[in-house]
């Protein structure tokens, strides 16, 4: 019963969208991230061929600052020139989702206190979303904060502070996220943070929720990366190396492969 809904590319009478496409045919997977404000559209198309070369499963195309529609457009069409690996919008509000773009992860921010990112951007988004025919991946976006150091997304956004080692408050807002029906969760300590998320959370999150895990911020290196997944992360994603040490991509992606 179960794989013939699979195969009809349905489960529990929902369509599969990509990430849990991606999932049964990969058992880990890497996203590299490309932010349209950290350089030129034809520079992010090299960037996006290198890390499909490194075998990475998406590229995400989004940051923080970026508001403006174009930029991202321009930068979607130069990546799809040059790839064949799906493209996955990560917007920071409506006013970034493009026209050109195939898949969004259509985020709620959980842990935000400002209503904008609770309902107001999204349903901002929506109609757009369903004029351009983009297929959205509803994802529980919570954000960890690990350092001193604020990220960009918590200089921009009021949060309700989930610091690294309250492990309890995080899992609550992960049963959150898979009992309000989000596809999946993106634990995000922030681009560049100074410190991933630990690796004690992950486990505890994965110990309490069924749905896909994505983890992102501060992973540097394929140990870390690994230790992420072996703790019950299925998806790694690394932006700020993408930028910095684009070869260490290929290391990265080769470990989170290994058994
Ligand atoms: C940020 O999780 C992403 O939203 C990527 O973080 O830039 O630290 O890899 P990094």
């Amino acid at each position: 019963m179960l794989s013939e809904k699979i195969f009809k590319g349905q489960i529990g009478g929902k369509s599969m969208n990509l990430i849990d496409e991606l999932l049964q045919r990969n058992k880990k997977l890497h996203f590299s991230l490309i932010d349209p404000d950290k350089q030129s559209p034809e520079k992010a198309g090299d960037i996006a061929h290198s890390c499909a070369e490194f075998g990475t499963n998406a590229i995400m195309v989004g940051g923080s600052t970026v508001l403006n529609r174009k930029l991202v457009h321009d930068t979607i069409e130069t990546i799809k020139e040059k790839v064949e690996v799906p493209i996955i919008l990560f917007p920071n509000s409506s006013e970034s989702i493009s026209e050109n773009v195939e898949h969004i992860l259509f985020m709620m921010l959980l842990n935000s206190k400002d209503s904008r990112y609770l309902g107001k951007e999204q349903a901002k988004g929506a109609l757009l979303v369903k004029k351009w025919n983009i297929k959205p991946i509803s994802t529980g976006y919570i954000v960890i904060n690990t350092s001193k150091k604020l990220t960009t997304i918590e200089q921009r956004v009021k949060l309700d502070i989930i610091h690294r080692d309250n492990i309890e408050k995080a899992v609550n807002y992960a049963l959150y996220a898979e009992m309000s029906d989000f596809s999946c969760v993106y634990f995000d300590a922030g681009s560049g943070a100074e410190k991933p998320i630990s690796n004690e959370m992950i486990k505890a999150i994965r110990t309490n929720i069924n749905i896909p895990i994505i983890v992102g911020g501060g992973i540097r290196d394929e140990d870390t990366a690994k230790e992420k997944i072996d703790a019950g992360a299925d998806i790694i994603v690394n932006g700020t190396v993408v930028e910095d040490n684009l070869r260490k991509i290929e290391e990265i992606i080769k470990k989170i492969r290994m058994n």
